[in-house]
């Protein structure tokens, strides 16, 4: 079942060279935008991060997610988290390192990244609709042990649309595993971020380096103007696909 309405072709100005997008086949997946990662007293504060840094990210990616809407393209979120009894939480997982709070302790949001508790859940600026589709994984990547290659492909989806945080650990790893399945990657700079900005920056580098080895990387803004109904049926010369 691809998607039911037939949607405009956009060019996107992207590293390394544009890219032709076919809106009725492209998915917008945002990765982990998740209080726990996002806010003070959540996972990613108590593995020693300076949640602040992933803010940026927010702005760019509700531009593209309000575009992605009216131009009806499917839309993906992703959690990362575990199951009430953490039968899905390998101890290797649970036991890493020596954090302020364990998956599965109990914090000032509810217990470390468990399923239904109130940190585990996406940031009010980009809560889901009822009708887009939402991923719960257990691990880094979107693929492992989800559903999300069976959702894509009953949508006849083949290029993906990546933002949300971080950018060297749930993004990079959802994008090798996509790559890897054949999905063509574009990741929005300005929608990714990462407690490192250092990480950021070589992260969106090993994506786009050696001709795109895992994808493209392009911005928010340059989407949005591929997905603007006057512009998007302008294939720039050059562009691959
Ligand atoms: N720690 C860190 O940078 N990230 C994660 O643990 N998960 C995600 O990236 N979502």
């Amino acid at each position: 079942m691809a998607n039911s309405k037939q949607l405009p072709v956009g060019t996107v100005a992207a590293e390394p060279e544009p890219i032709n997008l076919d809106w009725s086949v492209t998915a917008l997946v945002i990765i982990d935008m998740q209080r726990d990662f996002m806010e003070p007293g959540g996972f990613g504060e108590t593995l020693g991060n300076d949640v602040s840094q992933l803010a940026r990210a927010v702005k760019p990616i509700a531009s593209v997610l309000a575009a992605a809407r009216d131009l009806g393209i499917l839309v993906v979120h992703t959690r990362e988290g575990h199951l009430p009894d953490l039968s899905d939480a390998p101890p290797a997982k649970i036991e890493r390192g020596a954090p302020s709070l364990r998956i599965g302790d109990p914090g000032p949001m509810g217990r470390i990244l468990i399923r239904g508790e109130a940190g585990h859940d996406i940031i009010p600026e980009l809560y889901p609709l009822d009708s887009e589709v939402i991923i719960d994984k257990p691990g880094k990547g979107a693929f492992y042990a989800t559903e999300l290659g069976d959702i894509l492909q009953k949508y006849g989806i083949e290029n993906l649309l990546v933002c949300g945080v971080t950018t060297e650990v749930c993004v990079n790893t959802t994008v090798r595993e996509a790559n890897d399945r054949g999905y063509r990657c574009v990741v929005l700079a300005d929608g990714c971020a990462s407690y490192f900005p250092e990480f950021h920056e070589m992260g969106l580098k090993m994506i786009k380096a050696q001709g795109g080895i895992f994808g493209w990387v392009s911005d928010s803004a340059a989407v949005l103007q591929a997905m603007t109904p006057e512009t998007s049926n302008i294939l720039a010369a050059g562009a691959s696909r």
